[in-house]
């Protein structure tokens, strides 16, 4: 199949699974377009079947707001028509799922039909896509895409309480490939990180006000106190700055370390003993998944979707938001005796199996199927 992809390129959630799925579709022999304003992070240059096509947007003294929707619109009708796509996969509803959307009516006036896949993430549907200025726009995208899913049952039903919503939803999960984490590589810096072994805690996330950032550090502020342990934060955004004063108003600044944008995980993970995740809402938690296929326990907030993706007292635990006494309690219990851990980190290596990419984007590619048995029908 010949398939554009639409996807923010940022080091955030959505960007990162949407890169991994091109890229699993192009090792399948499907030709990948992926269309976005700028080079995906984790994007392969030059790979078998992969082409990365950049929206401009025209920059007119008139303009106060450069119009990116369209700007994305007419890339993806070019790009549509140029490599004759099959279909399209939008992931994110604001603004990929309008603007293909947009494209596709563009495209039946010059005789394509060319149906929409839109994959819901999370904060499109529990945060952003709620406000009023945007939820029509949410609502029209989710009802008139050709097939929809969402990567957990918890958004699945976040999407359904929140908007008038007409069709099927279907959940697939997001995924992992266990090849790309999990061996400690060579340079795995646990002896510079914790020379005095210390145990590893990490937190990766892109630091915004739904990760409770400040929870993070009084976790480890408690997990600190009952044996000596060194925090590495990877990652960067708006929350950063604050946490930084708060580390040093704790006197934490010898145990903690930011690293800024990491643009994979798995070296960091290498190193840890547990991942702390106390989010708000999280609709999936790749983060966690990462850190379980590296067979790292994590300790999270038992909220949206992560009980689907973790199990307690198998992977780790999950605990009320907000509640970091609990928390704190949970990582200490895990990280206090060595064969507990070990058994927490075999847990969650053997958890993470259920995410295979093997099995994951077979569903894709069967949905992909259908959707276009569909439209053919139908034409
Ligand atoms: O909040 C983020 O981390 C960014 C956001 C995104 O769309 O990039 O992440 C959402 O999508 C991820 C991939 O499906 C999920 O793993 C995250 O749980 C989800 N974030 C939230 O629901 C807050």
């Amino acid at each position: 199949m010949r398939i554009g992809i639409i996807l923010y390129p940022t080091f955030g959630g959505s960007g990162v699974v949407a890169t991994e799925i091109g890229h699993e579709l192009a090792k399948r022999g499907h030709q990948v377009h992926f269309i976005s304003y700028k080079r995906p992070a984790r994007l392969e240059y030059f790979a078998a079947n992969i082409q990365f096509h950049q929206v401009n947007v025209a920059d007119y003294p008139l303009f106060e707001f450069a119009p990116y929707e369209t700007a994305l619109t007419g890339r993806i009708t070019d790009v549509a028509l140029k490599y004759n796509l099959d279909l399209i996969h939008a992931h994110y509803a604001i603004p990929h799922a309008s603007a293909a959307l947009m494209a596709r009516e563009i495209l039946k006036t010059k005789g394509r039909y060319v149906p929409i896949i839109t994959t819901l993430h999370g904060t499109d549907i529990t945060m952003v896509g709620r406000d009023a200025a945007l939820e029509p726009s949410v609502t029209y995208a989710i009802n008139s895409s050709d097939a929809v899913t969402a990567v957990s049952r918890s958004l699945k039903n976040d999407t359904l309480r929140n908007f008038q919503i007409t069709r099927e939803i279907q959940v697939i999960y997001n995924f992992i490939d266990p090849s790309l984490y999990g061996t400690p590589s060579p340079d795995c810096l646990k002896n510079q990180v914790a020379p005095n072994g210390e145990k590893v805690v990490v937190h990766v996330s892109n630091f915004r006000k739904v990760k409770r950032i400040p929870d993070v550090i009084d976790i480890f502020a408690r997990i600190r106190n009952s044996m000596p342990a060194k925090l590495i934060m990877g990652g960067d955004g708006p929350e950063r700055t604050d946490a930084e004063r708060k580390v040093l108003e704790m006197g934490l600044e010898n145990d903690v370390t930011f690293l800024g944008s990491i643009k994979n995980s798995s070296d960091v993970l290498a190193c840890a003993d547990l991942l702390l995740l106390p989010s708000e809402t999280e609709s999936f938690g790749v983060s966690a998944l990462e850190a379980m296929v590296s067979g790292v326990p994590v300790v999270a907030s038992n909220a949206g979707g992560m009980p689907e993706v973790q199990e307690n007292g198998v992977t780790g635990y999950m605990c009320d938001v907000g509640d970091i006494e609990s928390m704190a309690e949970k990582a200490v219990y895990i990280l206090s005796d060595a064969a507990r851990l070990e058994r927490f980190r075999e847990g969650a290596r053997m958890k993470a199996t259920e995410f295979s990419t093997e099995k994951i984007i077979s569903q894709y590619e069967e949905l992909y199927q259908q959707v276009l048995d569909t439209a053919r029908a139908v034409v």
